[in-house]
Protein backbone atom coordinates (compact mmCIF):
# COMPACT_ATOMS: atom_id res chain seq x y z
CA UNK A 1 0.00 0.00 0.00
CA UNK A 2 0.86 3.80 -0.28
CA UNK A 3 0.69 5.16 3.05
CA UNK A 4 0.81 9.33 3.89
CA UNK A 5 0.62 10.91 6.66
CA UNK A 6 -0.23 14.74 8.36
CA UNK A 7 2.15 16.91 8.50
CA UNK A 8 0.39 19.25 11.04
CA UNK A 9 0.90 16.45 13.51
CA UNK A 10 4.57 17.49 13.52
CA UNK A 11 4.14 21.16 13.03
CA UNK A 12 1.06 21.70 15.50
CA UNK A 13 4.00 20.65 17.84
CA UNK A 14 7.03 23.05 16.80
CA UNK A 15 8.44 21.50 14.05
CA UNK A 16 8.66 22.43 10.01
CA UNK A 17 8.01 20.72 6.90
CA UNK A 18 11.15 19.61 6.46
CA UNK A 19 10.96 17.80 10.16
CA UNK A 20 8.20 16.67 9.56
CA UNK A 21 9.74 14.92 6.28
CA UNK A 22 12.54 13.71 8.14
CA UNK A 23 10.32 11.95 10.49
CA UNK A 24 8.76 10.51 7.97
CA UNK A 25 11.58 9.05 6.06
CA UNK A 26 12.80 6.66 9.63
CA UNK A 27 9.11 5.43 9.47
CA UNK A 28 8.22 1.70 7.90
CA UNK A 29 6.12 1.64 5.28
CA UNK A 30 5.93 5.55 4.44
CA UNK A 31 5.91 6.32 0.86
CA UNK A 32 4.29 9.50 -0.06
CA UNK A 33 3.91 13.07 1.27
CA UNK A 34 0.74 15.19 1.11
CA UNK A 35 1.42 18.98 1.62
CA UNK A 36 -1.20 21.74 2.23
CA UNK A 37 -1.24 24.49 0.27
CA UNK A 38 0.04 27.53 0.71
CA UNK A 39 1.18 26.33 4.49
CA UNK A 40 3.52 24.18 3.95
CA UNK A 41 4.82 24.90 0.62
CA UNK A 42 4.60 28.61 0.05
CA UNK A 43 8.40 29.95 1.87
CA UNK A 44 9.58 26.72 1.14
CA UNK A 45 12.53 26.49 -1.53
CA UNK A 46 10.89 23.45 -3.80
CA UNK A 47 13.99 22.21 -5.01
CA UNK A 48 15.08 22.35 -0.95
CA UNK A 49 12.12 19.95 -0.27
CA UNK A 50 12.65 17.96 -3.07
CA UNK A 51 16.00 17.14 -2.30
CA UNK A 52 14.90 16.49 1.63
CA UNK A 53 12.45 13.79 0.25
CA UNK A 54 14.82 11.58 -0.80
CA UNK A 55 12.91 8.59 -1.79
CA UNK A 56 9.34 9.31 -0.43
CA UNK A 57 7.24 10.28 -3.28
CA UNK A 58 4.46 13.58 -3.77
CA UNK A 59 0.74 12.65 -3.52
CA UNK A 60 -0.72 16.09 -3.55
CA UNK A 61 -1.94 18.99 -2.21
CA UNK A 62 -4.71 20.37 0.06
CA UNK A 63 -5.77 23.91 0.10
CA UNK A 64 -6.04 25.64 2.73
CA UNK A 65 -8.42 28.70 2.54
CA UNK A 66 -6.68 30.30 6.29
CA UNK A 67 -7.88 33.89 7.46
CA UNK A 68 -10.75 36.06 7.89
CA UNK A 69 -10.85 37.15 4.50
CA UNK A 70 -12.41 34.08 3.73
CA UNK A 71 -15.15 33.47 6.41
CA UNK A 72 -17.99 34.01 4.45
CA UNK A 73 -16.93 31.60 1.68
CA UNK A 74 -14.76 29.93 -0.23
CA UNK A 75 -16.11 28.88 -4.20
CA UNK A 76 -19.49 30.83 -3.02
CA UNK A 77 -18.17 33.88 -1.41
CA UNK A 78 -19.99 37.05 -1.72
CA UNK A 79 -17.27 38.91 -2.58
CA UNK A 80 -16.40 38.17 -6.40
CA UNK A 81 -12.70 39.47 -6.06
CA UNK A 82 -11.88 37.25 -3.03
CA UNK A 83 -14.07 34.40 -4.86
CA UNK A 84 -11.53 35.18 -7.78
CA UNK A 85 -8.54 34.71 -5.16
CA UNK A 86 -9.73 31.53 -4.47
CA UNK A 87 -10.07 30.03 -7.75
CA UNK A 88 -6.56 31.56 -8.22
CA UNK A 89 -5.36 29.57 -5.36
CA UNK A 90 -6.66 26.66 -6.90
CA UNK A 91 -4.58 27.26 -10.04
CA UNK A 92 -1.18 28.39 -8.09
CA UNK A 93 -1.88 24.84 -5.94
CA UNK A 94 -1.71 23.10 -9.10
CA UNK A 95 1.59 24.48 -10.44
CA UNK A 96 3.20 24.06 -7.26
CA UNK A 97 1.86 20.66 -6.78
CA UNK A 98 3.06 19.84 -10.40
CA UNK A 99 6.39 21.24 -9.70
CA UNK A 100 6.89 18.57 -6.28
CA UNK A 101 5.43 15.91 -8.75
CA UNK A 102 2.26 15.56 -7.24
CA UNK A 103 -1.14 14.59 -8.89
CA UNK A 104 -4.01 15.10 -6.97
CA UNK A 105 -5.32 18.25 -5.62
CA UNK A 106 -7.59 18.09 -2.89
CA UNK A 107 -10.72 20.57 -2.40
CA UNK A 108 -12.27 20.69 1.14
CA UNK A 109 -15.36 23.55 1.26
CA UNK A 110 -13.90 24.52 4.48
CA UNK A 111 -15.83 27.87 4.49
CA UNK A 112 -19.00 27.20 1.84
CA UNK A 113 -21.38 26.87 4.16
CA UNK A 114 -23.86 28.35 6.28
CA UNK A 115 -25.61 29.02 9.61
CA UNK A 116 -28.81 30.83 9.31
CA UNK A 117 -32.01 30.75 7.62
CA UNK A 118 -32.37 32.66 5.10
CA UNK A 119 -28.33 33.10 4.82
CA UNK A 120 -27.62 31.24 1.53
CA UNK A 121 -29.13 31.34 -2.08
CA UNK A 122 -28.68 27.75 -2.39
CA UNK A 123 -28.95 27.30 -6.01
CA UNK A 124 -27.04 30.27 -6.63
CA UNK A 125 -24.51 29.12 -4.14
CA UNK A 126 -24.26 25.43 -5.83
CA UNK A 127 -24.00 26.90 -9.08
CA UNK A 128 -20.92 28.65 -8.18
CA UNK A 129 -19.19 25.47 -6.68
CA UNK A 130 -20.14 23.74 -9.76
CA UNK A 131 -18.65 26.77 -11.97
CA UNK A 132 -15.52 27.30 -10.00
CA UNK A 133 -14.89 23.51 -10.08
CA UNK A 134 -15.22 23.60 -13.68
CA UNK A 135 -13.24 26.46 -14.22
CA UNK A 136 -9.98 24.64 -11.98
CA UNK A 137 -10.56 21.45 -13.56
CA UNK A 138 -10.19 22.60 -17.20
CA UNK A 139 -7.08 24.48 -16.33
CA UNK A 140 -4.93 21.57 -15.84
CA UNK A 141 -7.01 18.51 -17.41
CA UNK A 142 -3.97 15.97 -16.32
CA UNK A 143 -4.36 17.07 -12.42
CA UNK A 144 -6.98 14.84 -10.47
CA UNK A 145 -9.30 17.44 -8.82
CA UNK A 146 -10.71 15.97 -5.32
CA UNK A 147 -13.37 16.89 -3.18
CA UNK A 148 -13.56 15.71 0.32
CA UNK A 149 -16.96 16.52 1.69
CA UNK A 150 -17.41 16.93 5.39
CA UNK A 151 -21.07 17.54 6.76
CA UNK A 152 -20.26 20.71 9.30
CA UNK A 153 -17.56 22.25 11.05
CA UNK A 154 -16.71 24.93 10.66
CA UNK A 155 -19.79 25.83 9.22
CA UNK A 156 -22.95 25.02 11.06
CA UNK A 157 -24.08 22.98 7.49
CA UNK A 158 -21.65 22.66 4.55
CA UNK A 159 -22.62 23.07 0.74
CA UNK A 160 -21.40 19.56 0.25
CA UNK A 161 -22.12 17.37 2.79
CA UNK A 162 -22.34 13.97 2.66
CA UNK A 163 -20.97 11.13 0.06
CA UNK A 164 -24.51 11.50 -1.84
CA UNK A 165 -24.36 14.86 -2.07
CA UNK A 166 -20.79 14.63 -3.45
CA UNK A 167 -21.33 12.38 -5.95
CA UNK A 168 -23.97 14.74 -7.46
CA UNK A 169 -21.91 17.28 -7.36
CA UNK A 170 -18.92 15.29 -9.57
CA UNK A 171 -22.09 14.42 -11.72
CA UNK A 172 -22.75 18.22 -12.09
CA UNK A 173 -19.34 19.38 -12.88
CA UNK A 174 -18.51 16.45 -15.72
CA UNK A 175 -14.93 16.53 -15.73
CA UNK A 176 -13.16 13.13 -15.54
CA UNK A 177 -10.35 14.73 -13.67
CA UNK A 178 -12.81 15.60 -10.88
CA UNK A 179 -13.40 13.11 -8.15
CA UNK A 180 -13.61 12.34 -4.44
CA UNK A 181 -11.05 11.74 -1.47
CA UNK A 182 -13.42 9.99 1.57
CA UNK A 183 -12.70 10.85 5.23
CA UNK A 184 -13.21 8.27 7.63
CA UNK A 185 -14.33 10.45 10.50
CA UNK A 186 -16.30 12.76 8.30
CA UNK A 187 -18.51 9.85 6.87
CA UNK A 188 -19.27 8.58 10.65
CA UNK A 189 -20.44 12.48 11.24
CA UNK A 190 -22.85 12.47 8.92
CA UNK A 191 -24.16 9.01 9.03
CA UNK A 192 -22.82 7.49 6.10
CA UNK A 193 -21.57 3.98 6.00
CA UNK A 194 -17.93 4.54 4.94
CA UNK A 195 -18.23 1.39 2.17
CA UNK A 196 -21.04 2.16 1.13
CA UNK A 197 -20.13 5.26 -0.18
CA UNK A 198 -17.19 4.00 -1.09
CA UNK A 199 -18.47 1.58 -3.17
CA UNK A 200 -20.46 4.27 -5.04
CA UNK A 201 -17.42 6.56 -5.83
CA UNK A 202 -15.03 3.38 -6.30
CA UNK A 203 -17.55 2.00 -9.17
CA UNK A 204 -17.73 5.07 -10.94
CA UNK A 205 -14.39 5.39 -11.24
CA UNK A 206 -14.34 9.11 -8.72
CA UNK A 207 -12.53 7.65 -5.99
CA UNK A 208 -9.23 9.89 -6.16
CA UNK A 209 -8.23 9.96 -1.89
CA UNK A 210 -8.58 8.47 1.36
CA UNK A 211 -8.64 10.30 4.82
CA UNK A 212 -8.23 7.63 6.90
CA UNK A 213 -9.15 7.98 10.88
CA UNK A 214 -11.69 6.62 13.51
CA UNK A 215 -13.79 8.55 15.94
CA UNK A 216 -17.54 8.44 17.85
CA UNK A 217 -19.60 10.09 14.84
CA UNK A 218 -20.19 13.75 16.65
CA UNK A 219 -16.95 15.37 15.47
CA UNK A 220 -13.79 15.18 13.79
CA UNK A 221 -12.38 13.06 16.27
CA UNK A 222 -9.01 11.90 14.24
CA UNK A 223 -8.17 8.83 16.32
CA UNK A 224 -5.76 5.96 15.13
CA UNK A 225 -7.15 3.93 12.43
CA UNK A 226 -9.13 1.27 13.80
CA UNK A 227 -9.03 2.04 16.94
CA UNK A 228 -13.08 2.26 17.57
CA UNK A 229 -14.34 0.62 14.79
CA UNK A 230 -12.82 -2.41 13.67
CA UNK A 231 -15.62 -4.42 11.97
CA UNK A 232 -16.25 -0.74 9.55
CA UNK A 233 -12.32 -0.32 9.22
CA UNK A 234 -12.26 -3.77 7.73
CA UNK A 235 -15.30 -3.55 5.64
CA UNK A 236 -13.63 -0.07 3.95
CA UNK A 237 -10.30 -2.07 3.21
CA UNK A 238 -12.44 -5.29 2.13
CA UNK A 239 -13.92 -2.93 -0.44
CA UNK A 240 -11.08 -1.23 -1.25
CA UNK A 241 -9.40 -4.24 -2.34
CA UNK A 242 -12.97 -5.28 -4.57
CA UNK A 243 -12.17 -2.14 -6.37
CA UNK A 244 -7.98 -2.37 -6.29
CA UNK A 245 -8.06 0.88 -4.94
CA UNK A 246 -4.21 1.91 -6.11
CA UNK A 247 -4.15 5.47 -4.77
CA UNK A 248 -3.11 6.82 -1.10
CA UNK A 249 -3.64 5.83 2.37
CA UNK A 250 -3.32 9.04 4.09
CA UNK A 251 -3.82 9.22 7.74
CA UNK A 252 -5.89 12.16 8.59
CA UNK A 253 -5.42 11.93 12.65
CA UNK A 254 -4.66 14.31 15.30
CA UNK A 255 -2.48 13.08 17.77
CA UNK A 256 -2.84 16.14 20.21
CA UNK A 257 -1.76 14.15 22.95
CA UNK A 258 0.22 11.55 20.95
CA UNK A 259 3.73 11.55 19.88
CA UNK A 260 3.19 12.09 16.57
CA UNK A 261 5.60 10.03 14.77
CA UNK A 262 4.47 6.76 16.50
CA UNK A 263 0.91 8.03 16.31
CA UNK A 264 1.43 8.18 12.35
CA UNK A 265 3.08 4.74 12.69
CA UNK A 266 0.22 3.20 14.64
CA UNK A 267 -1.84 4.13 11.51
CA UNK A 268 0.14 2.37 9.33
CA UNK A 269 0.54 -0.89 11.66
CA UNK A 270 -3.21 -0.80 11.84
CA UNK A 271 -4.06 -0.40 8.30
CA UNK A 272 -1.31 -2.98 7.69
CA UNK A 273 -3.20 -5.32 10.43
CA UNK A 274 -6.51 -5.10 9.55
CA UNK A 275 -5.65 -5.51 5.99
CA UNK A 276 -3.59 -8.83 6.35
CA UNK A 277 -7.23 -9.94 8.35
CA UNK A 278 -8.95 -9.21 5.32
CA UNK A 279 -6.57 -11.06 2.95
CA UNK A 280 -6.47 -14.25 5.18
CA UNK A 281 -10.21 -14.30 4.06
CA UNK A 282 -10.01 -13.10 0.59
CA UNK A 283 -12.10 -10.95 -1.15
CA UNK A 284 -13.82 -13.96 -2.83
CA UNK A 285 -14.95 -15.40 0.03
CA UNK A 286 -15.93 -12.24 1.63
CA UNK A 287 -17.79 -11.81 -1.71
CA UNK A 288 -19.84 -14.63 -1.29
CA UNK A 289 -20.74 -13.61 2.54
CA UNK A 290 -22.01 -10.18 1.27
CA UNK A 291 -23.95 -11.71 -1.66
CA UNK A 292 -25.90 -14.05 1.27
CA UNK A 293 -27.60 -10.90 2.26
CA UNK A 294 -27.59 -12.15 5.96
CA UNK A 295 -26.52 -10.33 9.48
CA UNK A 296 -25.63 -13.75 10.97
CA UNK A 297 -23.16 -14.68 7.92
CA UNK A 298 -21.69 -11.34 8.43
CA UNK A 299 -21.05 -11.47 12.15
CA UNK A 300 -19.73 -14.69 11.91
CA UNK A 301 -17.29 -13.24 9.57
CA UNK A 302 -16.08 -10.71 11.67
CA UNK A 303 -15.83 -13.35 14.25
CA UNK A 304 -13.63 -15.11 11.92
CA UNK A 305 -11.35 -12.39 11.17
CA UNK A 306 -10.87 -11.68 15.02
CA UNK A 307 -9.57 -15.37 15.83
MN1 LIG B 1 -9.70 14.95 6.00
Amino acid sequence: MNYAGRMNSFIFKGGNVLDAIAEYKKMHGLTHLEFNYPEHVEGYDIQELKKAMGDLKVNGLALRWRGSDFLDGDFTHPCEETRRRVIDMCKKATDKCKELGGSVITLWLENDGFEYPFQMDYEKGWKQIVEAIREVADYAPDMKYSIEYKPYEERSFAMVDSTGMTMYLINEVDRPNVGCTLDFCHMLMKHDSPSYGLALAASKGKLFGLHMNDGYGCKDDGLIFGSVNFALAAEFIYYLKRYNYDGVVFFDTFPIREAAAPETQANIDAFEAIREKVERIGVEKITEVVSKHDGISAQNLILEMLR
